[in-house]
């Protein structure tokens, strides 16, 4: 979340915007700049020196690409935010929210009331879920999702009588969102510095990161295995009776595209199992396709309690969370009385309406299954083959469509660069003047384009995010 202090001057080759793709813009960049700089703060900013250097301002987008206020055709290699998994522009999704807003634009879900778009999202959902997943809460973002997971995590022990269950664990460098819930429950220590106000009862300990944080001769599952049993260690420091949770993305998206080794997951489904403490997937980023499977913890093989789903549930399209419970959950909270939360907008008929469109758009064309056994396998081996051996790159962490590229000053002695963050920028920086988008996250460059991609696109992303790390490399003096 590292796009602060950056000043990225726009200094782009003029281009024509294709004539299919010209957008009647109502302002010229220099008024959009002038308007977006007076008057919009933007999130994870600062807005003193983006307003000195002024926003790229994007105005159209089909499929996997974007095109900005100067005609510039960029390549979109994040979806958005890690969101558009259908691509942009599809009509399927346009369609949906406009009938739904003619027929029934908003009614709530409370007092007793319910309607279709709620019914058959959460039928579908429970369709495409694993087996135990049958019953989900909506919200409107992941950030309110993972909010949702705390109040369910509580009302859970509660009707068991288990009262003292209180904390929940979450991991350093994780990311769960930006409310006061989300924010404390991930491990930006920049994000905490900002909030003297936390959530209380939780703790963080260190996540798996192996070329970052593995010492000595530790091979990747070694050093998984003994960031997981830190999870046992600290349980038991605050006594399984205090402990209501465990959470954690099956991947770090946010905190650098982080792959735990095999041995990772398993471990901590069996210390959760073990002390009696609820397991929990945030599968914001993960959920819907991004791995091959339709949720990452299918991919890493373990068996959540409670999942926290958002972006690609709606291709960010509309904005939408929801939380999945699983049956055991379930149970305890529909059969014990009253649960007191909820949202104006909770199963919004229209985000409802995008996302079943959106879901039956990622099953019906087969978009997952294309991840799994094509798209995916191929831009992973791209990526591979690509960087082997190259001077500043370190580690490939990914599968499916989504890659972290670790920037390294000695690849082969996981040496990274003392100055890591501002190498990231650097190379972000090349990738944007490329027409790339790629994210930089520290020393980690991150790469999770639309699941819709096809192999010349991955072919372009691949090559152009070559010339931004070779241009890296040299202007680092290093080849
Ligand atoms: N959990 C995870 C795993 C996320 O990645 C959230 C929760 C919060 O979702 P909302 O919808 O409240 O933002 C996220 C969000 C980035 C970036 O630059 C990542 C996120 C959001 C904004 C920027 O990597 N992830």
């Amino acid at each position: 979340m590292s796009y602060r202090t950056e000043e990225v001057a726009y200094v782009q080759p003029a281009q024509p915007a294709a004539s299919a793709q010209a957008v009647q813009q109502q302002r010229s960049t220099a008024e959009y700049r002038a308007l977006d700089a007076a008057h919009h703060i933007h999130p994870f900013s600062d807005m003193g020196s983006l307003n000195r250097s002024g926003s790229r301002v994007i105005v159209k987008a089909q499929g996997v690409y974007l095109w900005d206020s100067e005609g510039n055709k960029v390549i979109d290699g994040m979806a958005g935010l890690w969101c558009v998994n259908v691509g942009y522009g599809r009509k399927e999704l346009a369609d949906a929210a406009y009938k739904q807003m003619q027929e029934l634009p908003y009614y709530n879900t409370f007092f007793k009331t319910t309607h279709p778009p709620v019914i058959e999202l959460s039928a579908l959902l429970a369709e495409l879920a694993p087996e135990p997943f049958n019953h989900f809460f909506y919200c409107n973002s992941g950030s309110e999702g993972n909010d949702t997971v705390l109040r369910i995590v509580h009302q859970y022990w509660a009707t068991k009588g288990k009262h003292s269950k209180k904390f929940v664990i979450s991991r350093k460098n994780g990311y769960h969102g930006s409310t006061i819930a989300g924010g404390t429950l991930g491990g930006m220590g920049y994000m905490h510095e900002q909030m003297p106000s936390k959530v209380e009862n939780i703790v963080h300990i260190d996540q798996p990161y192996f070329f970052g944080e593995a010492q000595g001769n530790l091979s990747p599952e070694e050093f998984a295995l003994a960031r997981a049993q830190q999870l046992e260690a600290k349980i038991l420091e605050i006594g399984a009776d205090n402990v209501a949770a465990f959470i954690g993305e099956p991947f770090q998206g946010a905190g650098g595209v982080i792959f735990p080794a095999s041995t990772y997951w398993p471990e901590i489904q069996r210390i959760c199992r073990k002390y009696d403490i609820l397991l929990v997937a945030d599968e914001v980023i993960g959920g819907f396709g991004r791995t091959g499977e339709w949720f990452a913890h299918q991919h890493f093989g373990f068996e959540p309690d409670l999942i926290t789903l958002a972006k690609g549930l709606t291709s960010g399209y509309v904005p939408m969370g929801a939380v999945g419970l699983h049956d055991r959950v379930a149970k305890a909270i529909i059969e014990n009385g009253d649960f007191n939360h909820g949202l104006t907008y909770s199963g919004h008929p229209v985000a409802a309406a995008v996302a079943v469109a959106n879901l039956k758009l990622l099953r019906d064309e087969k978009i997952v299954d294309r991840v799994k056994n094509d798209t995916g396998p191929y831009f992973q081996k791209q990526l591979r083959e690509t960087f082997a051996n190259h001077p500043i790159i370190g580690e490939i962490s990914g599968a499916g469509l989504v890659a972290g590229l670790q920037l390294a000053q000695d690849p082969k002695a996981r040496k990274r660069f003392a100055n890591g963050g501002d190498v990231g920028t650097i190379c972000r920086d090349f990738c944007f003047n490329g027409n790339l988008i790629m994210r930089a996250t520290g020393d980690r460059m991150l790469l999770s384009p639309p699941l819709v991609i096809n192999k010349l696109e991955i072919d372009e992303i691949v090559s152009k995010a070559k010339k931004a790390i070779d241009a890296t490399a040299q202007q680092l003096g290093i080849s």
